[in-house]
């Protein structure tokens, strides 16, 4: 059939029913929603590719997304008919015949507002639903799509009437006709909640709050009259918001009728200034079970009890059919950020067991009942201390997968480690030089990077027994921030790397079957699906989300990619730009008695995207230690309503003046001086 019919109709076959049959199926032919199903296994059915032929994999076609920040889409293909998004939330959709665009969907978010989310103006991916396509803008808007056409049919502000700096950055969901969408922003000082919209006509069904608001007002339901119990209203972290942002993670059981939120971390992010006397606070750190026709909560676990660390628990959740004790089990898997893998009882949210994936410092394991036995030094923030995992988690976004037949998970961990220690002055919304990102909005009430970290960087694929608790086998990489897992009935585990390469591997023993450069390093997870007869791998391509800011691990840099593998391909790659660090910037006048001014306005303004000038090696964003010393002589072009806030920068009128923009030329040339080679 042409592509305009099979465009046509493709999406349009796409519902609950749609997804449970391509699922049930021998073969899993398409990839109709985010995690492939409602579990969000990843795992696909597809063995045509294949640990005896994976060697064969060739390039057959690659799409340009024109997008030089984070992608981390997971492309849905329907009929050989592929939607996936690129960075600013804009939505492609694609031929994977030819590798041709059919249409192309730009939200048109406002780019000088970047800097309302903490980690890259990323998006995970659409929903598709009965001929509609379904984005959530980086601005909070809620976008339903014509699937043939690309035309905007409905729009819905999911943020409106709220307070704070609330972004989307997670791919929507649709379960029984409600498209549920979530939203970020904990690190800023705002409230959780999740709302379902009619998937025809974007009409609010529901909205769930993680966390509970203001006690002098009414409760929304009783969900959060019991939360309210574990924090302590001395802290008035209504003002804050609380957090518990569900940015990422969802998973649906039709048969149990429930939905799985995974929740965010506490806002801010210093227990004691959210909650002086302590406390649980719920529901940060949780797996919340929810009823998808009324948004009624029905049970919970949660992981990080009082959460200090930034531990989120909105990472994948996986819903597996296990056998514990000789019992046939419905557990749910999952690996959040704070270094445990959880097997939960999903029918009832009751804890089974949970064991630390990587090292941890914060906790040596978990009782009977599902409490955290925490190592008491954790929550002493009074001086400077190593927290590991650190905020950027044992493991992050990037999805894990589980394949039946090996038994195991594959996750993506690593550790970052972030020295940490409380920023005893911390006020709500109050910018102060010296407080990271502040003047941008950050409330997170920790000193961070108090003292150099000990502890080095890692990135490790994991292959995870579920049942046995423990390592199968592992990978380590030169670089933390790898991309997320594909599993097949194959045997096999795709996996893109920091260092830019999409590798197979065997699912059962982790041998290496197959690797191809890409040119630059993948976050994203892979997808597969057969078109007319044939087996085909693709994933997008794009450096990028919060630690590919300011850092990487390849000598090339976008623009966004999606590749499309197939066995006898033989397609060109593209060509890649080789990013700028040749030489530090020289010659820069500046006034040497501003430098310490400067490091304090500097880390409250810039380093957060642009890192330590000649110091970090510079991400999707440029390190300002290797610009030309015009650039930086003429820093007030760019910081004031500058051309580069059709980029992402925000505008610092108003909030920087002359003299400090002065001081901050004088740390970046001091900076770049102090460590230049003699
Ligand atoms: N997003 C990324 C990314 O896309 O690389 C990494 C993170 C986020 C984090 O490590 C976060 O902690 C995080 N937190 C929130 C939040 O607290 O609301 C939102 C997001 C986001 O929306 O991307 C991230």
């Amino acid at each position: 059939s042409s592509p305009a019919a099979a465009q046509a109709s493709a999406a349009r076959q796409v519902n609950g029913d749609f997804i449970r049959a391509n699922a049930a199926e021998k073969k899993t032919p398409d990839w109709p929603s985010y995690g492939l199903d409602y579990a969000e296994s990843r795992f696909s059915k597809l063995d045509q590719v294949n640990a005896g032929n994976v060697k064969q994999l060739g390039l057959a076609w690659s799409y340009n997304l024109e997008s030089t920040r984070g992608v981390e889409a997971t492309p849905l293909v329907v009929d050989g008919i592929m939607y996936v998004t690129a960075s600013w939330s804009v939505v492609h959709a694609i031929d994977t015949r030819t590798g041709q665009k059919l249409w192309s969907f730009d939200p048109q978010v406002d780019k000088s507002k970047g800097f309302r989310g903490c980690c890259d103006v990323v998006n995970r991916g659409v929903a598709l639903h009965e001929g509609k396509v379904y984005v959530g803008a980086y601005d909070g808007r809620l976008i339903a799509l014509d699937a043939a056409t690309g035309q905007k049919v409905w729009e819905k502000n999911t943020i409106e009437g709220q307070k704070g700096s609330y972004t989307i950055t997670g791919a929507p969901r649709v379960f029984k006709g409600k498209v549920i969408i979530g939203n970020g922003g904990a690190e800023y000082g705002v409230r959780g909640y999740v709302t379902a919209y009619d998937a025809k006509t974007g009409e609010q069904k529901w909205r769930w709050f993680v966390v509970p608001g203001d006690p002098a007002k009414p409760f929304e339901d009783e969900s959060m009259a019991r939360a309210a119990k574990t924090w302590d209203p001395s802290g008035k972290y209504w003002e804050a918001g609380g957090g518990g942002t569900a940015w990422d993670s969802f998973a649906f059981d039709p048969e149990l009728n429930l939905m799985y939120v995974g929740t965010g971390n506490g806002s801010p992010w210093a227990h004691r200034k959210r909650s002086p006397k302590g406390g649980d606070n719920l529901y940060l750190g949780s797996v919340v079970a929810l009823n998808p026709d009324t948004g009624k909560y029905v049970w919970h676990y949660q992981e990080t009890p009082g959460d200090n660390w930034d531990y989120t628990s909105t990472q994948s959740m996986i819903l597996a059919n296990v056998t514990l004790g000789g019992k046939a089990r419905k557990v749910l898997l999952h690996a959040p950020k704070n270094g445990f893998f959880f097997v939960i009882d999903r029918t009832n949210g009751k804890f089974i067991s949970a064991k630390n994936f990587v090292d941890v410092n914060w906790a040596t394991g978990y009782d009977k009942n599902g409490r955290p036995v925490e190592i008491a030094a954790a929550r002493q923030n009074d001086k400077p201390g190593d927290s590991i995992p650190g905020p950027f988690g044992a493991h992050n976004w990037h999805p894990m997968s589980f394949n039946p037949q090996t038994g195991l998970a594959y996750l993506p961990a690593q550790n970052i480690p972030v020295n940490l220690m409380d920023d005893k002055d911390w006020k709500f919304d109050q910018n102060a030089p010296g407080r990271p990102h502040a003047a941008l909005g950050w409330n997170t009430a920790m000193a961070i990077n108090a003292e150099p970290p000990k502890s080095k960087p890692f990135g490790r694929l994991v292959a995870w027994d579920p049942v046995a608790q423990k390592e199968a086998w592992g990978v380590d990489y030169v670089s933390p921030w790898n991309g997320g897992t594909l599993t097949t009935a194959g045997n096999l585990v795709f996996q893109g790397t920091a260092d830019g390469r999409l590798v197979a591997y065997n699912a059962k023993t982790g041998e290496k079957l197959w690797e191809t450069a890409t040119g630059t390093g993948v976050v994203a997870a892979p997808a597969t699906y057969m078109v007319d007869g044939k087996q085909y791998v693709s994933v997008a391509v794009g450096w990028g989300g919060v630690y590919g800011l300011a850092q990487r691990a390849t000598e090339r840099q976008g623009p966004g990619t999606v590749y499309t593998f197939a066995v006898g391909g033989t397609a060109k790659m593209p060509d890649f730009v080789q990013y700028r660090m040749d030489k530090l910037v020289q010659g820069v006048k500046y006034d040497p008695a501003k430098v310490q001014a400067g490091t304090m306005l500097y880390v409250s303004n810039c380093v957060f995207c642009h890192g330590v000038p000649g110091v970090d090696r510079g991400g999707n964003i440029p390190n300002l230690g290797y610009m030309d010393a015009a650039y930086i002589e003429n820093l007030d072009k760019f910081i004031l309503k500058g051309p580069a806030m059709a980029r992402g920068m925000p505008d610092f009128t108003g909030k920087l003046s002359g003299d400090d923009i002065e001081s901050i030329k004088a740390f970046i040339q001091g900076t770049a001086d102090a460590i230049r080679p003699k």
